[in-house]
């Protein structure tokens, strides 16, 4: 084994962290480091955690770490934060909330921005979560900031995702209107010391109503206040709930082998692009584009032409 998949494998979170940054920075080793990392991987169970700013994911998470750590497992933490510019460790400090564990050797917690991910944040923050599953955290979790596509598409890698929303906020119909009623498979209403809990939950269960779900799994709610450390317990046993329903019904390897079918998809679509891109930054380019402009060359046959010098002769119609 190289030397520095060896200190990965022991958890070194100094390297760890660097391996991180040069992945997320587009290290032309990276495809290598990723390949070399994957047979270790699939063991972390990754939990995804998203809600609207403020909702109390990262008191949640921090409590949540602390709950585990009592049960000696190993915990890796990604916090995706697209708002911010920055991304590392202390910068993102007090939006993060789970510094009581820094020097505690089997927690790991790096926070993502949108800077500097070349492959998008959704792609690095993947990649970091793997990175963690290969270094051998028996638990990694996904906190996201927001209720729209692109949380949920981060979400896309979880076994188990939970949404945070709390009492008066008003969003429940936002997160309804966006699709992650059917994305989530728990609820999670924290500050459930204000006002409302009661209210709140009683709208999520009829929004639960609406849909229709896939399977006979209806995502249980829970009420948190996790400034308090109260109810991570449950959390935490209906989490593992909600991953003893997955097994039992051999949907837990099911949702893996989907999202791994998604992520070549979307290796296939970033390479396509990336390819596509080169060939069309030719001056050659703009040339054909000057014979479409002048009615001499139609957009169709040029874009199959072009197209076929990115995938070489296809010899079929595309
Ligand atoms: N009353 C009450 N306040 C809470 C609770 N949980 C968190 N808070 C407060 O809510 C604020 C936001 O908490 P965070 O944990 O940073 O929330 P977050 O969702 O991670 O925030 P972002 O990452 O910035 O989106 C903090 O001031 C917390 O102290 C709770 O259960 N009850
Ligand atoms: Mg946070």
């Amino acid at each position: 084994m190289d030397d520095w998949l060896r200190l990965i494998r022991n958890k070194e979170k100094r390297h760890i962290a660097r391996l991180i940054s040069r992945i997320e920075n587009g290290d032309p080793q990276k495809t290598k480091i990723l390949e070399q990392l994957y047979p270790f991987t699939g063991n972390a169970w990754l939990i995804g955690i998203t809600g609207p700013p403020g909702a109390g994911k990262s008191s949640l998470l921090d409590g949540l770490i602390h709950h585990l750590r009592g049960q000696k497992k190993t915990v890796g933490v990604i916090a995706v934060d697209p708002t911010s510019p920055f991304t590392g460790g202390a910068i993102l400090g007090d939006r993060v909330r789970m510094t009581r564990h820094a020097l505690d050797k089997d927690v790991f917690i790096r926070s993502m921005g949108s800077r500097g991910s070349l492959g998008g944040l959704s792609r690095a923050a993947k990649e970091a979560a793997r990175v963690l599953d290969a270094a051998g955290y028996d638990v990694v979790l996904i906190e996201t900031v927001g209720v729209g596509q692109a949380e949920l598409d981060i979400m896309n890698i979880a076994d188990t995702v939970a949404l945070v929303l709390n009492p008066g906020a008003g969003d429940v119909v936002q997160v309804f209107k966006a699709g992650i009623m059917e994305a989530a498979d728990l609820f999670i209403i924290n500050k459930a010391d204000l006002p409302g809990a009661a209210r709140l939950q009683a709208e999520i269960e009829e929004l639960l109503d609406l849909v229709k779900q896939s399977h006979s799994w209806r995502p249980p709610i829970v009420q948190t206040v996790s400034t308090k450390n109260e109810g991570i317990e449950n959390l935490w046993a209906q989490m593992n709930k909600h991953r003893r329903y997955l097994e039992e019904r051999g949907e837990w390897s099911g949702r893996r082998k989907r999202h791994l079918k998604e992520e070549v998809q979307e290796v296939i679509e970033d390479m396509l692009r990336r390819r596509l891109e080169l060939e069309l930054s030719k001056p050659e380019f703009q040339m054909e584009l000057q014979q479409v402009a002048e009615r001499k060359k139609v957009p169709q046959q040029v874009a199959r032409e072009w197209l076929e010098r990115v995938l070489g002769k296809t010899g079929g119609e595309i």
